[in-house]
């Protein structure tokens, strides 16, 4: 099993769910481009002043800003030897500047998770009553949607053209069922 996986999949699939238990599993660094974002709004720094209107807006942050910031993390020495990437490339630029960057091989594999949209908008609204993040009501769960069927679904077919495996995954399950389908994606 390569150990260099992206993650795709609409928002509320359950990537970060699952990115983080998998790269436990497997030992490699989950890197959620959500999370990092998330982190530079909170700390203030240049990029999260320049992310959160954006983000709260549902829309995606500039690419030559993300790129910058997977570069540098993918730079790190934990890194070398895989990574789990979670919510990037989310378009075909970005996925041009990780190929860029780290050259060919930078991906084994890209798993798919697939579910229902109205689904996940129920997910994403229980989510914002838990956790009140700013991008989880209901106009912005669907903006996201559009931006991801725009923008991010187009990966699907551009990865099998750059001789890169799409699995596809249930992820209507439980964490469990839908952790159990990724491992068995990854045997098969
Ligand atoms: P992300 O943080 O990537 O947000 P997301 O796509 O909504 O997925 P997330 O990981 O949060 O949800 P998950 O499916 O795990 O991005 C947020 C914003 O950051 C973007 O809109 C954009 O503005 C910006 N951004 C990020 N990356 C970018 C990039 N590369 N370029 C430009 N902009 C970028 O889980 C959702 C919920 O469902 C959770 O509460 C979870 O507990 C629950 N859940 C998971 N699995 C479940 C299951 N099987 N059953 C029931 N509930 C489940």
């Amino acid at each position: 099993m390569g150990r260099k996986i992206l993650f795709l999949g609409p928002p509320g699939a359950g990537k970060g769910t699952q990115a983080a238990m998998l790269a436990r599993a497997i030992g490699v660094p989950h890197i959620s481009t959500g999370v990092m974002l998330r982190e530079a709004v909170a700390a203030g720094t240049d990029l999260g002043r320049k992310a959160d209107v954006i983000m709260a807006a549902g829309d995606l942050v500039p690419d030559d800003l993300v790129v910058a910031m997977v570069a540098e993390r993918l730079s790190q020495e934990d890194a070398v030897c895989g990574y789990l990437l979670d919510g990037f490339p989310r378009n075909v630029v970005q996925a041009g500047a990780l190929d860029a960057a780290i050259g060919k091989g930078a991906l084994d594999v890209a798993l798919l998770l697939e579910a229902d949209e109205d689904a996940l908008v129920e997910r994403l609204l229980k989510r914002a009553e838990q956790e009140g993040r700013a991008d989880d009501n209901e106009d912005t769960i669907r903006n996201r949607q559009s931006v991801y069927r725009r923008e991010t679904e187009p990966l699907a077919a551009y990865y099998p053209e750059h001789d890169v495996d799409v699995v596809t995954v249930d992820g209507m399950g439980t964490i469990e069922e839908v952790f159990a389908g990724i491992a068995r994606a990854l045997a098969g």
